[in-house]
């Protein structure tokens, strides 16, 4: 059992602390706007064992070069990293456990790249000479009051717009907090999944539908003939709307379960009862999965793994009677075989007519590996969400929780669906997953009022196959979602975050209750949640220093899915078998789009993995810089896993891997954020040599795409200016 007093160690800051409150707060961080220029980077000591209040011994180093610019990148010398890399032992430091064994991938089984690191760009998608979807006639079978159609021209498909729940603002609420305070609207929220989940195919608001508007089987959604991309769903992934494509998204399926709670209850008998059962469908909503909750940390919440559940009904005198049913949280079974027929091989056949999570060879359920699998990724995935509170744009942001949510997909996916951008929507805790993204945004909304999704380069979706520089930005479509006057959504709708209580629901963080509050009122509320949830000590005044691992690739370079794993101190027996097995700190997951030879568009992706949890638990917490990155040199083992088979740096063009450490500030109070006081500072020296490890800074500020070019993330544009 992994420990129960991890919110004992809560309070104990992560790193040390200097300066407690004595002199003023240090300068904000104030960047060269100039990202690519030559940086000399300078690594101040924070001393940890001074008396509060004295002042701090300054040490400046001047350490790195730069490397040249452009396509005559060399590659870094090849060294052989089948075996663990150990270095001498510091006389006096502890020793973590393991570290024992050689591993030798099967060598059948392992990955092979493609010969040349040239480039073959994926068949053109079609839709270059695009023309906006949704100008044609098209029938839709959703006969509802709410569609608009005598209004529109003759040419628009008839559509439902994406309005969600009609009462008043309820909070969506934690899923185990959901059922244990409000029982009743729990009942009518599984009656009305499975309500949903039973829907014929045919019927826009299924779960059938809805779940297929992300990915797999392709198909418009009340959207009439246009240029579609046949090779993608509609979603937006690795792109500044990722938080913002998947609001009006979530609310789609909030809409329908909502008006089935709403049609079963008013189906009961007698009327003294219905009542009852109406109040409590009007409550429905989402509820989350907080996988970085201090009290119930990173497992699966219990509700999602249990095949069946007891549902309430009143029979004809309005007694209540217990029924037990299939689970609609726990998995989602396709209709039939006629369902799954569109998908590609294996996913159009028996066994794949249910969801599963880490399924065996018999395609049954193991949804205990999913949670184990997510509880070894939590203390350092409490980190990353604090931090993306810490970012300096709404795009660094995006990409910080983006990041968690990929490792997540992976965690939990095992081989099942949630893998799969394609499927991944089917499974139900797909859509707890994402409404705790959506939550995290909107907390992000209310904690940093003044930023918002900025314009970067575009990512092709279904409805919007992009040519080349495109940009993406506030006010992008956000096919195939309408607004109640039929016009489509756009990032813009959805700020301010008031802007959600307009669509009846709002968060235990952002609550229904605060909408007649000031927007400083609600930052104030909000950021005291966030401290209070994630903060895990790191409002102890003083400046502490964070490290953290970044992990780069290009997508484009491996068709299909692939992660790169980060172990510290220990590693599983065998990470192939066990990539979330002990010693996993984090990851970079691609999340496949399908099928293993399925190319995504040339993109830098990088994820930040936080290592502070894990020198705390080492006991390097205190030591110099000199002893923390020669743990990290020493006891950090990479592993990677493309379409379920070993891979390596060296056999990669783009992939790489940097540490480096960043200060950052807290005036110790609950109801502000910690800000950051320096630029990152990469220590080159601890990965220099190794395959994937950077030895120049610009291998990761400005790293090397699939086609030899360069370009600086963009989720790094401009994340340095600091908003005063
Ligand atoms: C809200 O939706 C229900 C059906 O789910 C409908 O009966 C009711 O009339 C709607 N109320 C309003 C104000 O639109
Ligand atoms: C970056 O900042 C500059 C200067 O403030 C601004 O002109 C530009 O639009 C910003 N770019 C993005 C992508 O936000
Ligand atoms: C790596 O470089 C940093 C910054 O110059 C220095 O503080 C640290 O001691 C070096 N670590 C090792 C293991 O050489
Ligand atoms: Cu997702």
């Amino acid at each position: 059992m992994v420990s129960s007093n991890w919110a004992t160690t809560a309070l104990v800051a992560l790193l040390s602390v200097s300066s407690a409150g004595v002199h003023a707060a240090p300068q904000k961080y104030r960047p060269d706007p100039d990202q690519i220029k030559e940086k000399r980077q300078i690594l101040q000591t924070i001393n940890t064992d001074r008396a509060p209040g004295t002042r701090v011994p300054v040490t400046f180093l001047t350490i790195g070069t730069v490397g040249t610019i452009g396509p005559t990148f060399t590659r870094v010398p090849t060294v052989n990293t089948n075996t663990l890399l150990t270095f001498g032992t510091l006389p006096g430091t502890r020793i973590p456990t393991l570290n024992t064994g050689i591993y030798t991938p099967p060598t059948s089984a392992v990955y092979t790249p493609p010969t040349t690191p040239v480039y073959t760009p994926p068949t053109t998608p079609p839709g270059y000479g695009y023309t906006p979807p949704g100008t044609t006639t098209t029938s839709s079978s959703r006969s509802s009051t709410t569609t608009t159609s005598s209004t529109r021209t003759s040419t628009t498909p008839t559509y439902t717009p994406i309005t969600g729940a009609n009462t008043t603002c309820y909070n969506r609420l934690k899923i185990d907090v959901l059922q244990r305070t409000d029982p009743d609207q729990f009942n009518m929220l599984l009656l009305a999944w499975q309500k949903v989940q039973t829907s014929p195919d045919s019927d826009p608001f299924s779960h059938y539908q809805l779940s297929g508007i992300h990915g797999a089987p392709y198909i418009p959604w009340q959207m009439g003939p246009g240029s579609y991309d046949y090779s993608r769903g509609y979603c937006t992934h690795g792109s500044a709307l990722f938080t913002t494509w998947h609001r009006p998204y979530l609310l789609a399926l909030e809409q329908a379960l909502f008006h089935a709670a709403m049609s079963i209850a008013n189906q009961f008998t007698p009327a003294a009862v219905r009542t009852q059962y109406l109040n409590a469908a009007g409550r429905v909503r989402l509820p989350y999965w907080d996988w970085s909750d201090p009290v119930t940390q990173s497992y699966l919440p219990p509700i999602t793994m249990q095949q069946t559940v007891t549902v309430t009904r009143p029979d004809g005198s309005g007694n209540p009677v217990s029924a037990s049913i299939s689970n609609p949280l726990f998995a989602y079974n396709f209709l039939g075989t006629s369902s799954v027929a569109p998908f590609p091989a294996p996913w159009n056949a028996a066994p794949r007519l249910s969801t599963r999570r880490y399924p065996d060879g018999s395609w049954n359920d193991r949804s205990y590996l999913a949670s184990n699998s997510m509880q070894s990724g939590f203390s350092s995935r409490v980190t990353a969400t604090y931090n993306a509170f810490l970012a300096t744009t709404y795009n660094l942001f995006s990409n910080r929780v983006e990041g968690v949510h990929d490792s997540v997909h992976g965690a939990v996916g095992g081989g099942g669906q949630m893998g799969y951008v394609a499927y991944s929507a089917f499974d139900p805790i797909f859509w707890l997953h994402h409404c705790n993204v959506d939550r995290l945004m909107a907390m992000f909304q209310a904690t940093q009022p003044g930023l918002f999704v900025t314009p970067a380069a575009a990512v092709g979706t279904f409805a919007r196959p992009v040519p080349p520089n495109t940009i993406d930005d506030s006010s992008t479509d956000l096919f195939p979602f309408r607004r109640a006057d039929g016009s489509w959504y756009k990032s813009v709708h959805l700020n301010p975050v008031s802007t959600i209580w307009g669509m009846r629901y709002g968060y235990p963080e952002v609550p229904c209750s605060y909408q007649t509050r000031t927007p400083a009122e609600l930052d104030t509320f909000t950021t005291n949640q966030v401290n209070t949830l994630y903060g895990n000590g790191r409002t102890i005044p003083g400046t502490s220093r964070e490290w953290n691992v970044r992990l780069l690739i290009d997508q484009a370079e491996i068709p299909g899915g692939y992660d790169i794993y980060v172990y510290g101190g220990t590693r599983p027996q065998d990470p192939y078998a066990d990539p979330y097995g002990k010693g996993y700190i984090g990851s970079l997951s691609s999340m496949s789009m399908g099928a293993v030879d399925q190319y995504k568009q040339s993109r830098i992706r990088f994820v930040d993995v936080p290592l502070n949890s894990y020198l705390k638990d080492y006991g390097y917490a205190g030591a110099d810089p000199y002893k923390i990155t020669e743990y990290i040199r020493r006891d950090l083992t990479y592993t990677i896993i493309a379409n379920g088979k070993p891979c390596y740096f060296q056999d990669l063009y783009t992939a790489r891997y940097a540490v480096y450490s960043r200060d950052v500030y807290s005036d110790g109070k609950e109801d502000t954020l910690p800000y950051y006081t320096s630029d990152p500072y990469y220590h080159t020296n601890v990965t220099e040599g190794y395959p994937g490890g950077i030895k120049y800074v610009d291998e990761i500020l400005y790293p090397i795409k699939v086609d030899g070019s360069r370009e600086v993330p963009w989720a790094e544009v401009n994340s340095t200016r600091i908003q005063t």
